[in-house]
C-alpha cells in the first residue's frame, strides 16, 4: 500500500515493527504502543538530519505531515509518529487514529499462561481495549485488520485446520482472541466497515524476546549458549511456524483486499514436530547442546496445522519462507 495514513498499534512490538518497517517507506504511520513489551529500537531509525522530538521533520515526506505532534508523541522517522500510550485509554487512542484510513491492530497482551494467572487483566487490553479499537476504526470509518491467533480452535478437532473447524478455545488469551475475532466480522456486517481477522499460528523470528517469546528463540538462545535445548514430553507434537516477514506480507494484502469481513488463518500449511525442530536449530547454530525432554506442558495443544486454501483463494496469499531458511536467517542475522 502506498499513500496512506495508517495506524499500528502495538508497531513497537514484535509483529508490529516488523509492519512498520514495510509500511514506513511509503506511508505516513503511527505507531501507539505502550511501551510494556515492545522498544524504541526495532522501530525504523531517524535518517540522520531528522529531529527526533518536535514537530520539524528534516525533509519533505511524500504524504503531508498532519500529525500533530505533543510532548508525548515523536517523530522517529520522517514517516513515522510514535504515540506512547495504551490502546485502553480512549485519548491517546484517539490521537493516534485521528485521520488514519487503516488501522493494523497488533497490540496484545500475548502470554497465554498469563491469562490463564489473570484472566481480567488480559481481557482488558485483549478484548476491551481491543474493543475500542474497533470503535475508533468505526469512528475514522478506516479499515482495520485485526491479529487473531490460532488460539481461536483450542485442541482442533481436524487437521489441517480449516476456518470452519470448531473453535473452541483452551486458555482465556483464546476466549479473547475468539470473540475479538466475532467483534471483527460483524463489524464489517453490523456497520459496513472493512474489516480482516489474521489468525496466525506459530510465528517465529527477529525481535521475538522475552519469557513468553515461543519455542524458536528459546531453542535459539539455548543453542546459542550450548545449554540443553528443552522439549516439553516427547517432542512429537507439531506446530505451523510461519515467519514475521509472512505475518507482514498477509497484513498487507488484508489491507487491500475486497474479500473482507472474514478471518483467514496465516500459517505455511506445513507442520513440524518440536523435536525434528530443536535439531534443526541445533544444527543451523552449530551446537552440540545437548535435547533434554521434560514433563509435557499441562493442556498443551498435541498438532496444529494451517489449512491455508482459503487465504491463498481469497487473500491471494502464500508463505514464502520455509522454516530451514528461516532459521537459517534469524541465526545469521541476529
Ligand atoms: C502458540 C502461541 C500462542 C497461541 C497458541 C495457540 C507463540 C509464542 N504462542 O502457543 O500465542 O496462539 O499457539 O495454540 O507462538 N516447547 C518446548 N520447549 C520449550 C518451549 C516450548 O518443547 O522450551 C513446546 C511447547 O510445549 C509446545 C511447542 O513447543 O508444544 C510450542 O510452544 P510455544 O510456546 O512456542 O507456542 P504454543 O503453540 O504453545
Amino acid at each position: 500500500i502506498r499513500d496512506s495514513t495508517v495506524l499500528v498499534t502495538g508497531g513497537a512490538g514484535f509483529i508490529g515493527s516488523h509492519l512498520v518497517g514495510a509500511l514506513a517507506p511509503h506511508n505516513e504511520v503511527r505507531v501507539l504502543d505502550n511501551f510494556s513489551t515492545g522498544s524504541r529500537e526495532y522501530l525504523p531509525p531517524a535518517p540522520a538530519s531528522a529531529s527526533v522530538s518536535g514537530s520539524t521533520s528534516a525533509s519533505a515526506s511524500e504524504s503531508p505531515a498532519t500529525s500533530s505532534e505533543t510532548a508525548d508523541s515523536t517523530t522517529v522517522h520522517d514517516n513515522v509518529t510514535v504515540i506512547d500510550g495504551d490502546i485502553g485509554d480512549p485519548m491517546a487512542l484517539q490521537r493516534a487514529a485521528r485521520g488514519v484510513d487503516l488501522i493494523f491492530h497488533q497490540a496484545a497482551l500475548v502470554s497465554v499462561s498469563r491469562s490463564v494467572d489473570a484472566p481480567r487483566r488480559s481481557n482488558e487490553t485483549n478484548l476491551d481495549a481491543s474493543l475500542l479499537v474497533l470503535e475508533q476504526a468505526r469512528q475514522e470509518d478506516a479499515r482495520v485488520v485485526v491479529a487473531s491467533s490460532a488460539a481461536v480452535y483450542g485442541h482442533p478437532d481436524e487437521l489441517p485446520i480449516s476456518e470452519t473447524a470448531s473453535t473452541d478455545p483452551n486458555s482465556p488469551y483464546g476466549i479473547q482472541k475468539l470473540a475479538l475475532d466475532q467483534y471483527t466480522r460483524r463489524y464489517a456486517e453490523l456497520y459496513d466497515l472493512p474489516t480482516v481477522s489474521l489468525r496466525y499460528f506459530n510465528a517465529y523470528g527477529p525481535r521475538q524476546q522475552g519469557p513468553y517469546s515461543g519455542v524458536i528463540s528459546t531453542f535459539l538462545d539455548q543453542a546459542r549458549a550450548d545449554n540443553p535445548i528443552t522439549i516439553d514430553g516427547n517432542g512429537e507434537q507439531t506446530r505451523d511456524f510461519i515467519h514475521v516477514s509472512d505475518i507482514v506480507r498477509a497484513n498487507l494484502q488484508a489491507a487491500t483486499t475486497d474479500a473482507v469481513g472474514t478471518a483467514y488463518n496465516i500459517g505455511t500449511g506445513e507442520r513440524t514436530s518440536i523435536r525434528d525442530l530443536a535439531e534443526l536449530v541445533r544444527d543451523a547454530v552449530g551446537s552440540t547442546a545437548p535435547i533434554v525432554h521434560r514433563e509435557p506442558r499441562p493442556g498443551d495443544i498435541r498438532h496444529s496445522g494451517a489449512d491455508i486454501s482459503k487465504a491463498r483463494r481469497e487473500l491471494e496469499f502464500e508463505a514464502q519462507v520455509s522454516l530451514e531458511s528461516g532459521i537459517r536467517s534469524l541465526v545469521q542475522e541476529t
